[in-house]
């Protein structure tokens, strides 16, 4: 029984009542949010007025309306289940490379070709990134009109919308026109996100294009081919800078990993204790750190302590 149960369980003023129950509700959508407020509706006393009742009537309006906003999002996506420490859209014109982009980067087998619409669905695939597994999601030919639905497009779009970052993907070989319609279809239907442009197929274009498409898009690009491994090794390092996570390498009795957590930028060391399970985090006193944001090796720092990538943290 977790700490919440037992709290709601008890008498205590109304005002309290509430706060213990949005603080329940926190980070809760779609079905899962609809369970947890059953299940606060079957924890209520069930007074016919007074706060209590009022409390029963917000709740019920509140399933209510996840159960319409459920629905929504249902028909405005296909859904893709997330996976890793961060989701990154792959978008572009048809034939921009984006297959073969998924296909260089992890292991999975996916269909190319010289054809337009090779793929007709998003495509998920996680790659790993400094031991990290990050989530690339190929969206398929996003066109012009894609906010009217053209083509499936405001499908594709709720993907982006549940992306955490978008990579623009532009053949070197293409006119920069094609690329530009994507990024007024993303622009109309209001989405701004951490963007990357990948020039793709860079081994049929000099290296100039990649400053050409920055300054002309007015984001930050990069050059990659998938005949090149060392182009896709800095296109992984682009990746992980995109997704603004930050890499801790955990240490602490019992807890023995070689791999690093993902942790979101200004996280503490109490916030690494929680990643690991809320009683770490209940014994947690403080951490010994190594690396970036130490002042000097195994540093003995509280629990408030801001940690920065690529840290060592050992809690204690
Ligand atoms: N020369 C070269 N061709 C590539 C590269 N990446 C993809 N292609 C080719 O471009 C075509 C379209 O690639 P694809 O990945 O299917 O594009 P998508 O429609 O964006 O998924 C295919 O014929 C690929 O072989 C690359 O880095 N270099
Ligand atoms: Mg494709």
């Amino acid at each position: 029984m977790s700490f919440e149960r037992k709290v709601i369980a008890m008498p205590m003023p109304h005002r309290t009542q509430m706060q213990v129950i949005k603080r329940r509700l926190v980070g809760k959508e779609g079905g899962e949010r609809i369970k947890e407020l059953r299940a606060i509706l079957a924890e209520l006393p069930g007074y016919k007025s007074g706060p209590y009742a009022d409390i029963r009537k917000w709740v019920t309006g509140q399933i209510e309306e996840s159960r319409v906003r459920k629905k929504a999002v249902h028909r405005d996506s296909i859904a893709v289940r997330r996976e890793g420490a961060a989701q990154i859209a792959l978008v572009g014109p048809p034939n921009a490379g984006k297959s073969s982009l998924l296909q260089a980067l992890s292991s999975i087998q996916i269909k190319t070709g010289d054809y337009a619409f090779t793929t007709t669905r998003p495509v998920p695939s996680v790659t790993r990134i400094h031991g990290l597994p990050v989530q690339l999601v190929e969206i398929p030919g996003l066109i012009e009109g894609a906010t009217e639905d053209r083509g499936g497009g405001r499908a594709l779009l709720g993907v982006l919308r549940g992306a955490d970052a978008i990579v623009l993907c532009h053949d070197a070989t293409a006119p920069l026109e094609a690329l530009r319609s994507v990024q007024a279809e993303l622009e109309a239907a209001g989405i701004e996100k951490r963007t990357l442009v990948a020039v793709t197929k860079l081994d049929e274009a000099g290296s100039a294009l990649v400053d050409e498409v920055a300054r002309k898009t007015g984001l930050s690009a990069i050059g990659v081919s998938v005949l090149d491994d060392e182009s896709l090794e800095g296109f992984r390092d682009a990746l992980w800078e995109l997704t603004g996570l930050i890499r801790v390498y955990l240490r602490s009795p019992g807890l023995d990993e070689t791999e690093p957590r993902a942790l979101v930028p200004g996280s503490t060391v109490l916030d690494a204790a929680q990643s690991v399970h809320h009683q770490l985090a209940a014994t947690c006193a403080g951490a010994r750190v190594s690396g970036p944001s130490a002042k000097f090796d195994q540093q003995r720092v509280g629990r408030d302590h801001v940690l920065a990538d690529g840290d060592t943290v050992e809690i204690v």
